[in-house]
């Protein structure tokens, strides 16, 4: 049997949704669901999300992340800004635990980040350029070789392109070791600290918006003939629903050219857009969130098996959302598989949809 089923036709992709909710009847397909069959199981990827410390005590987001979940990223506590303190040193107290947790719970392991420009650290400010280099180096080998055999793949180098896609960001990393170079280099001190692992460039808005994807793709052609041994491309998927239908598959099929494994990394799907009159209600936007899901998820399904690295949910409540603190928080917002009694929102019923369609 071919591991490549046919693409699904536009039309089809439209109707999914709604097919499920013919099927199941409205009321069944939406209602929140207590205690609903794994998400993970008869899905042939790993199905991720996301955790820190602070969970890993709250026996409701256990039970749900280990039921549902087969592999697990640290949402924080890997990156710099946990590990590399002020004078120099390091930490791993937490990242630590988290790798524990997922060992104990038969879970894998993706970690992330090793190069963000958005986490730099003033005590790398401090350094001379010679010095500048060799502890970027120090920094990659210490921490992804600390994780070697445990972590099945690193982001690292996230969110490398620029906000609206015209070309790539100006950082700490690039300023010092080059705008291509920074990248380049972390590629290979990762790939010398943990052979194993598939090595990521991440970023977000990719399916969102075409020319920050296409701008993305170039970026990694461009690297790859340079030599960095990428070894996967990540899609963040912070989807956006006002995007039509069409756009994130026409993405997947782009990216999936260059025959390397892809993540789906850390998918939400806010339900407050941009608009600034918007008069649709609550339910109108769960369904043209449910339509958006259930389409990334089908383009994703519909990769050649050896590409489908994982599917990631960037948390499991809507409460347990970085869209659902400070600032941000309107109370409302539903972009996860989970309300905050632990029960199922509409979006659950989408991503089954679009894993089994
Ligand atoms: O959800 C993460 C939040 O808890 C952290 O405070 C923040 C900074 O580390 O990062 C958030 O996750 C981001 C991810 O690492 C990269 N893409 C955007 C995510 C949401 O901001």
């Amino acid at each position: 049997m071919p591991d490549r089923p046919t693409a699904p036709s536009r039309r089809a992709i439209l109707a999914a949704p709604l097919a499920l909710v013919a099927c199941r009847g409205e009321a069944a397909a939406l209602a929140p669901r207590a205690d609903p069959a794994a998400l993970k199981s008869g899905v042939p990827f790993p199905v991720g999300t996301c955790a820190m410390t602070g969970q890993l005590a709250d026996p409701r987001w256990v039970h749900l992340a280990t039921t549902h979940f087969s592999q697990l990223t640290p949402e924080w506590e890997m990156k710099m800004e946990y590990i590399l303190g002020n004078d120099g040193s390091y930490r791993f107290d937490a990242p630590d635990r988290l790798a524990g947790f997922a060992r104990d719970h038969g879970l894998r392991l993706f970690a992330t980040t090793l190069v963000w420009y958005a986490q730099d650290s003033a005590w790398f400010k401090g350094l001379d350029r010679a010095r500048f280099a060799r502890e970027y180096d120090r920094y990659i080998a210490t921490v992804a070789g600390r994780y070697r055999g445990q972590a099945v793949g690193w982001d690292v180098v996230n969110e490398a392109v620029a906000e609206d896609g015209d070309g790539l960001r100006t950082c700490l990393w690039s300023e010092a070791l080059g705008q291509d170079g920074y990248m380049i280099r972390a590629f290979e001190q990762a790939k010398m600290a943990d052979p194993e692992a598939v090595l990521f460039i991440n970023d977000y808005n990719l399916e969102n918006n075409p020319r920050k994807g296409a701008t993305f793709l170039r970026t990694v052609e461009r690297l790859l003939r340079a030599g960095a041994p990428i070894g996967g491309i990540g899609t963040q998927s912070h989807l956006d629903i006002e995007i039509p239908a069409g756009r994130t598959t026409a993405f997947m099929r782009d990216a999936a050219a260059f025959g390397l494994p892809i993540h789906v990394s850390e998918l939400d799907a806010s339900l407050n857009g941009e608009r600034r009159l918007d008069v649709r209600s609550r339910t109108q936007k769960l369904a043209q969130q449910q339509a958006r899901v259930t389409e990334l998820a089908q383009a994703f399904s519909d990769l050649p098996a050896a590409q489908r690295f994982a599917f990631t949910v960037w948390g499991v409540r809507d409460t347990d959302s970085w869209l659902r603190r400070g600032a941000r928080d309107d109370g409302q917002d539903s972009p996860l598989l989970f309300d905050a009694a632990g029960q199922t929102n509409p979006m659950f019923t989408a991503l089954e949809a679009g894993f089994r369609s």
